[in-house]
Parts: C-alpha cells; structure tokens; sequence
C-alpha cells in the first residue's frame, strides 16, 4: 500500500513517547507540563514541515491550516489529543495527531490542494488527568467552558487551570476566543486506537465508530473527623475512608445490574491527612460512569448519589461535583460511509462497533459531522505503559481517512 509513510508514522510517535515525566514506566504528558511543552514544540515543527501554517488558541489548542482554493471555506479537521493519563501508553491520542500530520504531509507529497482547507488539530486535556475534567479543550472549541471553570478547577497540587496555562503564555479569560463556530469546520475525523480488544481478536484492520457511549464523572468528597487510630473507640468515629468505601464497593454492583455493558469505576482516591495512625478525616474520590444505554447511565448515577447520600449523618458530611456528563453520541453516517467505501476499496478488514471509550469526537459531534477509525489495541491494553499498536496497522488507517480526506476536501493536484 503506498501513500502513508510507515517510517515516518513511526518516527514521530516514537519522538512523542519521549516526551513523558516517567521514562521507563509508560506515557505521562499532563497538558502544560515541561513534558507536554516539548510535545506541542514538536508538533508545530512537524505541521511547519507539511507545509501548514500554524497557531494556538487561548487554551494551548494547535492548530495547523493548509492551503485551499477557497480559504474562506470550512475547514475539514483531522487530529487528537496529546496529553496522557499517569503512567498512560504511547498511542493513546499521538495516533491521531500523527494521522493528521501524515495526512498534511501526503496532501504536501502529492501536491493536492483542498478546495476546503485541511486543519490539522492537536488538542489539549482530553483526559482530564490534570484538573479532572476530561473532554476540556474539545469542551471549549463547541463553547461549552468558561473562564470561571478554568480558575476554579485545579490540579493536585491546588493549581487551577488558569495559573498551569498562564505558566506557558496561554489565557483562561480568552477563553471565548476558542470557540469554533460551526460554519468553521465541514466535517472531524478522529483516528484512535481502539483501547479494547475487539479488532485484534476478529482480525480486523480498522473500526468505523458509530455511537460513543455516554459518559459521567462524578467527584465525591467525604469528610468526617480525624482522631486518633489508638484512643478513639469504634463508636465514637466519624471515619470518612470507612464511609467512602461503602461507596466505592457498591458503584461497580449497580453497573452489573445495568447491564448493557455498563461500567462504572472508581480511579482516583485521596484520603487526608493520609497517617496510618489516624482517622481520615476526608476522602476525595472520583466515580466514572460509562453506558450506551443514556436511561442506565442515569440510573447508576441515581443509585451511586444515593448511596453516597446515605452516609451522611453522624458527622459525615457529603458533598458531589459532575464536571462532565456527555450522552451517548451517534456519529455521521454519511461521513462513516465514506470511511467504509475506502476501507473496502483498500481491502482493509473492517467492522462497524462501538467506542467505550470517549474521545473529543463525541464533543465536535453536537457541532460537525463526526467520524471515528480505530486501529487495533494489543491485548486490547490502554492506559498502561505496555499499550501497543504495530505502525503498520496505524498506517492503514490512516490511508482510510487520507482517501476519505482527499475526497471530503475536494482536493485535486495542482499540476491539473
Ligand atoms: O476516558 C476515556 O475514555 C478517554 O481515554 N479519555
Ligand atoms: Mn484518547
Ligand atoms: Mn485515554
């Protein structure tokens, strides 16, 4: 198969996976880190090297435009997301912001020029590992963040989200400014390893996304009294780690009866003052919610609040925040059908499936036609630092929507 370039693909997610705070133990790149900087230099020097001009928003968002015949049309996006989970993989998002740069470069190589504009885009804070708000960047280019969000969610060091960006020259308060009008973007496509072992398993090439399940996360805070692991009696505790735990056993019982493969997970949890010999006198833990069924996601969040509401009392006091809450998202069928005509015209295997997991694709869907490919995941393992994907299979799928692309853009050879 010609076209992508295997070599290249290679090379830029290998330079990419350099860029983590935990050499050795997996990608850990949180948006605006040193880490994250270096990735972001990296990326605007390889959209300047595919020929597209480039910027960056107030939030940190990059962006890299090609030429058009009409430059005044919408663009047609391609991209991800370049921040990671702790201790994350190497593809989860660098996949997709390869893909776009690959896509600029083969446009460049081939010498076409889009009638509508190529938009190659790098987005920050999709995993929400930094201020616990996953979808951020995506969030905010459909309109949906303010500058009030950003200062009052912080890191876990009490760090908001405003003073990480200032830190490296970007603007909470012009947040507006990010905002994408929908008449800007003709259509987003997303690639992305799938996270999950469907493909391997059929041995298929490529996945084209219909529906991305809905998604919640609620951030629970428990707080009781602390004291005195020796001295104070069992029943004269107000233990807030006792309390959460009740909890926490319980969220993955109401997933279970859902059904519909839903999910529910607790991956975070701070326990203060965190001394083995004293009663935690507050608890800070998150609930991540997850169904393609929008009626079950609402049940579990109903029965998971209750639960936690039922422990309050007796001096424990309880207290939930949902930063993020996206229903269950249909992609475009007439973008997924292209993507499926040259997946066939390629000979590629492919399927038709679900993503469990959420990406900014499910956020540009409310604004833009939306298409989704993944490319198979070894042992379906993500967010682990043994997360793989062979650079072949990357590269099929991004011929799929580098043919997909070239017919969406109009493009045709500047030679004709
Ligand atoms: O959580 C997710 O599904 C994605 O990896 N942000
Ligand atoms: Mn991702
Ligand atoms: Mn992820």
């Amino acid at each position: 198969m010609n076209g992508a370039n295997v070599e290249r693909i290679q090379r830029q997610l290998e330079q990419l996976a350099e860029f983590t705070a935990t050499p050795g133990e997996g990608t850990t790149r949180m948006s605006y880190s040193p880490q994250g900087q270096l990735a972001r230099e990296y990326i605007k020097s390889q959209m300047l090297e595919a020929g597209l001009s480039v910027r960056e928003d107030a939030i940190g968002n990059i962006f890299g435009k090609s030429a058009a015949q009409d430059p005044e049309l919408p663009s047609v996006m391609v991209g991800s997301h370049f921040d990671s989970v702790p201790n994350g993989g190497a593809f989860d998002g660098p996949a997709g912001v390869v893909m776009g740069l690959e896509v600029a470069k083969l446009f460049q190589e081939q010498r076409l020029l889009p009638r509508y504009p190529l938009e190659v885009v790098a987005l920050v804070e999709e995993e929400g590992s930094s201020f616990g708000r996953g979808l951020l960047a995506s969030s905010a280019i459909v309109g949906k963040v303010d500058a009030a969000e950003l200062h009052r969610l912080c890191d876990s060091q009490g760090r908001s989200a405003a003073h990480c960006m200032a830190e490296v020259g970007f603007d909470a308060d012009r947040v507006a400014s990010v905002v994408r009008p929908a008449s800007t973007i003709k259509a987003f496509i997303e690639l992305h390893i799938e996270q999950g072992p469907v493909l391997e398993q059929a041995s298929l090439d490529v996945g084209i996304v219909d529906v991305i399940v809905g998604i919640t996360q609620l951030v629970v805070t428990i707080t009781g009294k602390a004291g005195h692991a020796g001295t104070t009696p069992m029943n004269r505790r107000q233990d807030a780690l006792v309390a959460a735990c009740q909890v926490i056993a319980q969220v993955g019982e109401f997933a279970r009866q859902a059904g519909e493969e839903t999910v529910a997970t607790t991956g975070k949890l701070q326990v203060f003052p965190n001394g083995a010999n004293v009663i935690p006198s507050k608890v800070i833990f998150t609930v991540d919610i997850r169904s393609k069924d929008w009626h079950k996601l609402q049940q579990v969040v109903e029965q998971t609040k209750a639960c936690i509401h039922q422990q309050s009392g007796a001096g424990i006091h309880c207290h939930i925040e949902q930063p993020l809450l996206v229903a269950p998202t249909q992609l475009d069928p007439e973008i997924h059908q292209l993507l499926a005509k040259h997946g066939e015209a390629l000979g590629l295997k492919q399927r038709t499936m679900v993503s469990g997991a959420g990406h900014d694709a499910m956020m540009f869907a409310g604004q833009t036609a939306v298409g989704l490919v993944f490319v198979p995941s070894r042992d379906g393992l993500s967010h682990h630092p043994d997360e793989w994907t062979d650079y072949a299979q990357i590269q099929k799928g991004i011929e799929v929507i580098f043919q997909t692309v070239k017919e969406i853009t109009e493009a045709s050879n500047y030679d004709e």
